[in-house]
């Protein structure tokens, strides 16, 4: 008790609390159609999704083979302009081309 600090024993120790909430993830799917074409959605993949070529091909023909693909995952403002994006993208175009938001 001799070297304790003065008043030590009438401090309030005061808890914080410290446990920290992850934001969720969300996931974009791009999804098939039967108009636009396969290049476009390659290049979109790169462009967007910031995909290499070879990656961007395999997830092209994914959607294409199965009716949709992960394009990424991300915090959902970051998912939401990347949607925002191909959309406005492909319309620009004139295609029908669709990505969707899912919470992982
Ligand atoms: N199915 C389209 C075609 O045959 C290609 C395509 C792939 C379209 C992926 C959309 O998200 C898509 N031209």
């Amino acid at each position: 008790m001799a070297d304790q600090a003065p008043g030590r024993d009438s401090e309030v120790l005061e808890r914080t609390d410290t446990k920290t909430v992850e934001p969720s993830m969300w996931k974009v799917l791009l999804l098939n159609d039967d108009y636009t074409p396969m290049e476009f959605v390659v290049d979109l993949l790169e462009a967007v999704f910031d995909k290499s070529p070879a990656e961007a091909y395999r997830i092209m023909m994914q959607v294409h083979h199965t009716g949709r693909g992960l394009c990424g995952v991300y915090p959902f403002d970051v998912a939401e302009t990347r949607v925002a994006r191909t959309e406005e993208i492909a319309r620009s175009a004139g295609y029908p081309l669709k990505a969707v938001m899912e919470e992982e």
